[in-house]
């Protein structure tokens, strides 16, 4: 906005002297007249609730049926979310991310660098995205592993038929019989993060529900928060054990999670570092790959 520079004031040995604090100038033009004149629209606070909360329920009616459920919002399911919901504007996608801040460990490059390494061909995906990297022959650098992640999440906010509930956990998974007896997985088992993280100290918490044929689950490798899905498969004995994530090897990490990537069980795909705690794939630390969709496309 328009202001008095402390560089009009008047200077002594180049500092300027007296009032050096920014002000608003008095009687600047604006588009719809003077500063001085203008005052905001007023407002009640209920239109500010009743914006807020129709969205959201109505969002959560039209979701509560998806095509596709992506469980966690890091790179792995953003990049997924992005090249799903371009391919196939028709679908239904959904988002269920348990942190409130979507991005997952994709803001710093590596040991808080900021930084981030990308292995080609992620050059493309930079390229379509509108991300500036450095060439490097066999990888690109991004200058901030936030400018990625940012520019990635804001488009995928932007498609029309995706929508991000952040700050809510997935719980549980649905599951049903097939004709010969198998599991299938048909949707997930949602809650709001912090009343998820309530359950030993507060009753009458249950959870809501989304219903959908593909569950892709991108929840990141064995910590806090990671591995959710592949850990429940393990517990309700659909699948036997997790073959756990080895130790950290560049040269071999991308190729085994991006060709990877597949369907689990009927209706579970599995992407991202959660793969590697089913196959016991290396970790591969900060090089990152963005390519867990295409590992979805083939699936
Ligand atoms: O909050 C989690 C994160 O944003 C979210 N998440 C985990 N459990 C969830 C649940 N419900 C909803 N039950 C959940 N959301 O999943 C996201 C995972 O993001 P991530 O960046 O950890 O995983 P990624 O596979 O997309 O990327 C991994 C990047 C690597 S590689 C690596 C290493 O080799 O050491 N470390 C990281 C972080």
């Amino acid at each position: 906005f328009n202001v008095v520079e402390p560089t009009s004031l008047p200077h002594k040995g180049g500092v300027p002297v007296g009032d050096t604090k920014l002000r608003v100038k008095e009687g600047v033009e604006t588009a719809d007249g003077k500063w001085k004149d203008f005052s905001f629209q007023s407002i009640r606070e209920s239109q500010v609730a009743r914006a807020m909360a129709r969205r959201y329920f109505s969002d959560l009616d039209t979701y509560a049926e998806s095509d596709i459920v992506i469980v966690g919002a890091g790179s792995c399911g953003l990049s997924t979310a992005y090249t799903l919901a371009k391919a196939r504007p028709d679908l239904k996608i959904a988002i269920i991310e348990a942190s409130v801040s979507p991005g997952g460990g994709a803001w710093l490059g590596g040991q808080l660098f900021s930084a981030m390494v990308m292995r080609k061909p992620a050059d493309k995906f930079l390229s379509e995205l509108g991300v500036p990297f450095e060439d490097e022959g066999s990888y690109v650098v991004v200058k901030h592993a936030a400018l990625f992640t940012s520019t990635l999440l804001s488009k995928v906010l932007a498609f029309p038929n995706i929508k991000l509930f952040n700050a809510t956990s997935v719980e549980d998974l649905i599951t049903r019989r097939d004709e010969s007896g198998g599991i299938r997985i048909a949707g997930v088992v949602t809650n709001w993060t912090l009343v998820a993280m309530h359950h030993d100290d507060q009753s009458c918490m249950d959870p809501s529900t989304i219903n959908a044929p593909v569950i892709i689950s991108t929840t990141g490798h064995d910590g806090p928060f990671g591995a959710f899905s592949v850990k429940r498969l393990v517990s309700m004995q659909v699948i036997e054990k997790l073959g756990g994530m080895r130790g950290l090897d560049m040269n071999t990490a991308e190729d085994a999670i991006v060709k990877g990537t597949r369907e689990i069980v009927p209706g579970l795909i599995v992407g991202g570092m959660e793969l590697s705690e089913v196959d016991g794939a290396n970790r591969m630390g900060p090089t990152f790959w963005r390519y867990g969709a295409l590992g979805c496309q083939g699936c």
